[in-house]
């Protein structure tokens, strides 16, 4: 079945594009609410181009000397590869100087950047997940969202971005992988574009993206399972029941990647938190929200194992947090497992 044939069993799909070639552009000015002054659908231009310009570099792979590692650790100990330092300036290039964004809070730089003291929004981001995937020629992601400043008549405060999701009022991701695909919602439905190389456009592909009513897959790495806190085991054996959804498994250790596949098809992503590690390994803010966002907006559901992802208030920018996002019975399922017994 056609990714693009909605399944008539369950719910909507999403069908194509209603007619003719349709540019996120036009898409976002198109519907936005009457009463909006265009500046989100702006910013989310800006985000468009940075994928454009990031997708030039990434399609290269290995013929640009961009790959391999910086030389440098970031704020989360990890070694930033020269991909990740590239990304993370072209989104920040991008958008600055337009009036439109105030801070950007980006997974590679320890603290929040202050752009502009008036603008009305508040961007976070992870610029590249999945970069250790880089070399391999596995498909990467920028995961973003978007917070809209209560009173901007004065400098930003810290509760001007560290805010929990549900005052996300945009989120997305940037796939770079077979295609380059651009997926983000305002709060009224998810949709995905495909970057046509050949004219630097991202075109509608789909509308109003759903769950399948069925799953198709579950996004765990079981080779973990030995560090995972009990629950965990008793979702998998909940899986391997008879008389449970005949699941797929596929990891594919990029988030974005892995959260893509299933929104098509159907399934849950997990970052269980581990016995040394509880808090697990993603961060909440900048992957966790927006992909809990946009599973929300899909039809889907995120958790940390007990409470929605997206009502949890981050104490700190960096925070990081067990992530399960995706279908909803499977989340309510992981719960339940998660909380059995607590
Ligand atoms: P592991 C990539 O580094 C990432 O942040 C996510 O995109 C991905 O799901 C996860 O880490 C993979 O982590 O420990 O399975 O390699």
């Amino acid at each position: 079945m056609s990714t693009f044939d909605p399944d008539p069993g369950g719910p909507d799909v999403g069908g194509r594009a209603a007619e003719g070639i349709v540019t996120i552009e036009r898409f976002l000015t198109d519907n936005q609410p009457e009463t909006a002054t265009g500046e989100l659908s702006r910013v989310l231009d800006d985000i468009a181009m940075a994928g454009k310009v990031i997708a030039s570099r990434t399609r290269r792979g290995g013929l640009t000397e961009l790959l391999g590692k910086a030389g440098v650790v970031n704020v989360q100990g990890e070694e930033q590869k020269l991909m990740d330092v590239y990304a993370d300036d072209v989104m920040t290039s991008m958008l600055s100087g337009h009036g439109r964004v105030s801070v950007i809070v980006s997974e590679e730089r320890p603290e929040p950047v202050i752009i502009d003291d008036s603008a009305p929004y508040v961007v976070v981001h992870d610029p590249l997940d999945g970069s250790s995937n880089i070399d391999s020629n596995v498909s990467i992601g920028t995961i973003f969202g978007v917070f809209r400043r209560e009173d901007t008549t004065k400098p930003p405060t810290e509760a001007d971005w560290l805010r929990p999701g549900r005052d996300l009022v945009a989120a997305g991701y940037i796939l770079y992988g077979t295609s380059t695909m651009m997926v983000y919602s305002t709060g009224q439905g998810v949709h995905a574009f495909t970057l046509d190389h050949a004219v630097g456009e991202f075109l509608l592909t789909w509308s109003n993206c759903h769950f399948p009513a069925e799953p198709a897959y579950y996004s765990l790495n079981l080779a973990s399972i030995p560090q995972w806190e009990a629950g965990m085991s008793r979702f998998v054996d909940w899986l391997n029941r008879p008389d449970t959804p005949n699941l797929s498994q596929r990891y594919i250790g990029s988030a974005v990647a892995d959260f893509h596949r299933n929104l098509l098809h159907g399934g849950v992503f997990g970052y269980p938190g581990e016995v040394d590690r509880p808090q697990g390994k993603l961060r909440l803010m900048y992957e966790g929200a927006p992909l809990a966002y946009l599973a929300e907006q899909a039809g889907g559901r995120g958790s940390d194992g007990s409470r929605d992802l997206l009502d949890i208030s981050p104490n700190d920018i960096h925070q990081r947090t067990p992530v399960f996002v995706g279908d909803t019975r499977l989340v309510d399922q992981l719960e339940a497992c998660l909380t059995e017994g607590a």
